[in-house]
Formats: C-alpha cells, sequence, structure tokens
C-alpha cells in the first residue's frame, strides 16, 4: 500500500513555484529515484517524519554531517545556549579557537585552519591556496569525485587520459577547465602519466581519499601511497578532500585510518554538527599564504559563526572522548550492508557493495565498482524502485545511486533489523 505523501507533494508544489526544481540543493528533488520528494518536518536520533507523519530510519543524516543522530542533545543544548548570546558578530569569538583546536588535535600534518561556511567554500580556498604555495596553474582531480560547485573543479574527464577537462556543467568556459586534469581515480599510471605530461606544472592533486559521490568506492591498496608519492616527487601539494571522511571514518578520518599525511586537508558536514561549517588546513608553511597574513584571499561573513562553532565542538568534543563509537558504527553498518546483501542475493537481484566504516553503497551492477566508469554500470532505474520500496517500508536510503549512505551513533541493531526486513519486502516487489 502506498505511504502518504499528499503533504510532501503540496508542499513542493509550493516551493517549485518559488525555488528552481523546489530545492536548495538538486538532490533532494529525488530526480533520479522518481516519486515525491519528501517534506521532513522533525529528527529524533536515528529516525525523520515528514509531513505526512511517515517515520522513516534516515542513511543520509543530512549527507554525512549528523553522525552524532538527529537532535543529539550536547549539539542542540549548545546551540541555543549559543544562540542566546548572539547569533553572529562579524568579529571573533573565543569559540573558533576552540573548534580550531579540537580539528587540528585530529590530524598531525595540520598546524592551522581557516573556518568557511561550506565544504565548496572549503576546496575552492585550497585550490587558490596551493596555486599561490606553488605558483603553477594546473590542478588534478577525479573522475567520480565531488568537491562541491566551485568552477574549477566542475570538470568531466577530457577525451583521453591526461587530457585537459571539459566543462561539466552550463556556465562553466571551457577556459575555466583548461587548467584541470580529471583522471580516473584508482589508476596510478593515469597520474604518472599526468605528471610526465605536465612537470612542475601541477599545483595540487585533491582526491576524496575514501569516494563517497560515485557511491562509496574505496582507494586500491596502495593507491593512496603512489599519490603521495608521485605529488612529493613533483612538488605539488596532496589534498586530501575529507568533508564527507573526517570524523566519520574515525577521529583522524581517511588519513589516519590509511596512514597517509596530505599538505592540505579540506573539512565540511561533521565539523559543524549540522550547521554550516567548512574548513581548510595544513602546515603554517602553507597556511600562512592566506590573508590577512599573506597575499592568497579568501574571506566570509559568516564564517566562524559561533552557533556553528558551538555545533562543531559539541559533536567533535564527543566523538573525542567517546572514540569507541567508530567500532560500534563500523559493526552497525558491516550487519546492515550484509544483510541487505544476502537479501538481494537470496531474491535473484544482481547486486554489490562497497563499504568503508559508516559509509556505504549497495551498487546495482555485478561490479567490482572501483572507479566512475564501473560505477555507472550500475542500473539506476533498479535503485530507483529499490529507493521507492524501501520508503514505502520506512527506511530512508540517499535518493541517488551514486551517493554513499551513512549510519549514525543513533541507529540500534533494531533499525538494521527493519532495514533488512524492508529490502527482502522490496526485493520480493520487484519481482512480484
Ligand atoms: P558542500 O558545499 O555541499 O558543503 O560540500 C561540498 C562537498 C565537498 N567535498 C565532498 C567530498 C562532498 O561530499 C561535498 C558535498 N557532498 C554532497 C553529497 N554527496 C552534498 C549533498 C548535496 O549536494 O546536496
Amino acid at each position: 500500500m502506498a505511504h502518504k505523501t499528499d503533504q510532501s507533494r503540496r508542499l513542493h508544489k509550493r516551493a517549485e513555484e518559488l525555488i528552481p526544481g523546489g530545492v536548495n540543493s538538486p538532490v533532494r528533488a529525488f530526480r533520479s529515484v522518481g516519486g515525491d520528494p519528501l517534506y521532513i518536518v522533525r529528527g529524533e536520533g536515528s529516525h525523520i517524519w515528514d509531513a505526512d507523519g511517515n517515520k522513516y530510519v534516515d542513511y543520509i543524516g543530512s549527507w554525512g554531517p549528523l553522525i552524532l543522530g538527529h537532535t543529539a542533545p550536547a549539539v542542540v543544548e549548545a546551540v541555543i545556549s549559543a544562540a542566546r548570546n548572539g547569533t553572529s558578530f562579524g568579529a571573533s569569538t573565543p569559540a573558533e579557537a576552540d573548534l580550531a583546536e579540537l580539528v587540528i588535535s585530529a590530524f598531525p600534518h595540520m598546524q592551522k585552519v581557516r573556518f568557511v561556511s561550506s565544504g565548496t567554500e572549503a576546496t575552492m580556498s585550497a585550490i587558490r591556496l596551493a596555486r599561490a604555495y606553488t605558483k603553477r596553474k594546473y590542478i588534478v582531480k577525479f573522475e567520480g569525485c565531488y568537491h562541491g560547485h566551485t568552477d574549477a573543479l566542475l570538470v568531466k574527464a577530457g577525451s583521453g587520459v591526461a587530457t585537459l577537462g571539459i566543462p561539466g556543467s552550463a556556465g562553466v568556459p571551457e577556459e575555466f577547465t583548461q587548467l584541470t586534469l580529471a583522471l580516473p581515480f584508482n589508476d596510478t599510471e593515469a597520474l604518472e602519466q599526468a605528471f610526465k605530461k605536465f612537470p612542475n606544472q601541477i599545483a595540487c592533486v585533491i582526491v576524496e581519499p575514501v569516494v563517497g559521490n560515485m557511491g562509496c568506492v574505496p582507494p586500491g591498496r596502495g593507491y593512496l601511497e603512489a599519490l603521495r608519492t608521485l605529488t612529493k616527487q613533483d612538488k605539488a601539494l596532496l589534498i586530501f578532500d575529507e568533508v564527507m571522511t573526517g570524523f566519520r571514518l574515525g577521529f583522524g578520518g581517511a588519513q589516519e585510518l590509511y596512514g597517509i599525511q596530505p599538505d592540505v586537508t579540506t573539512m565540511g558536514k561533521i565539523i559543524g554538527g549540522g550547521l554550516p561549517v567548512g574548513g581548510y588546513g595544513g602546515a603554517s608553511e602553507i597556511m600562512d599564504l592566506v590573508a590577512p597574513l599573506g597575499p592568497m584571499y579568501q574571506a566570509g561573513t559568516l564564517s566562524g559563526n559561533p552557533l556553528a562553532m558551538a555545533a562543531g565542538y559539541a559533536t567533535l568534543r564527543y566523538l573525542r572522548d567517546h572514540k569507541d563509537i567508530y567500532g560500534k558504527l563500523d559493526k552497525l553498518a558491516a550487519g546492515v550492508v550484509a544483510g541487505v546483501a544476502s537479501a538481494a542475493k537470496d531474491a535473484g537481484v544482481t547486486m554489490c557493495h562497497n563499504r568503508v566504516g559508516s559509509m556505504f553503497t549497495w551498487f546495482f551492477t555485478p561490479g567490482p565498482v572501483t572507479d566512475w566508469t564501473s560505477a555507472a554500470k550500475s542500473d539506476s532505474e533498479a535503485f530507483g524502485r529499490f529507493f521507492r520500496a524501501m520508503l514505502e517500508n520506512g527506511v530512508y536510503l540517499p535518493p541517488s545511486q551514486f551517493e554513499a549512505a551513512f549510519m549514525s551513533a543513533a541507529h540500534t541493531e533494531q533499525d538494521v533489523q527493519q532495514t533488512i526486513a524492508a529490502a527482502k519486502q522490496a526485493f520480493a516487489m520487484a519481482h512480484a
């Protein structure tokens, strides 16, 4: 029986009159999965409720920030008490250094961090910083990795390997992408070729150390080590975009998990605890180029906003003091991923999966999924049917085959069992 979405549909109709596509971020429009985008009115722990009163186990967690779950008391209290003293001053506040100290403590290579208001701002600034530091123009990114919507990174791969990028969006002039190389992920040779073709001209290589934006795709054995070696040899900066993986895969993020130290780390999501925060950090030798100390300009009205600092600090302090969370998250996520995978197998549904800690994706393809080319072979239609059927059974997955799902510390074994049961139903419906 289809669950009621009348209120969401009504709200979406109104929003579509006022906001492009009715949404403030494209993926929320459910375009790749079909059905009515849901209007969420409340979250608590591992659950969210939509405008029609439907309750869901939430595997989006605001696309990663809510590792403690919705309305975590420590976070809510911190925001309320900060708000009582004012919401923004456009001046420095003690809270900024408090959060900076906590962030820097997680990343051995980092001596200074600059806070901004989104992951996009963080990566945009980090690219500018790398160019300022190296006085070089070219940058390297990888197909299937997403680093926010700054022009230089909205780039599709050129025709051959190590060819310059082509615009990935309307409004991005090709001149803007002529300095960006988009290479295949998990392909060391492609990067070697790029450095051979552009020796001492590449300012940085930016990578999601565990990719979330083509669905979850981990680095192959030795891949991150190779990125580190090749960038060091050519004196290009290695930027780990840990907007998604930072404080998600462990308190020290992917760089702690894989034992690789980048030159710059970009962050977002969890460091804001659900409020708008981004950040980029590195050694003082690099960071001291940032204005007002150095010539690389970057600014922001709400950078270091007191409420966002409070939410981020409460979240990171909790994670620092309860690191056992990561073991629990890993175990619970392993259970749900394996349970759904075996339900698919029993139902004769073609599926593979990738998981690193509490981020994971079920791909509707035989797999393995190791890069964009293999991810793109997934059957998005089948994923859409799965997504909608899971929604009917009270499970809210990311509305795209090419996104990672997230577990929070608030998820329970009961949520896992409900999810597996919902998947069994979904696969049975698919064969109905
Ligand atoms: P924001 O500007 O959305 O805060 O961050 C951009 C960004 C940068 N780097 C990585 C690795 C990211 O995953 C993101 C944003 N992630 C998407 C989800 N895949 C945000 C969700 C959305 O676009 O609505």
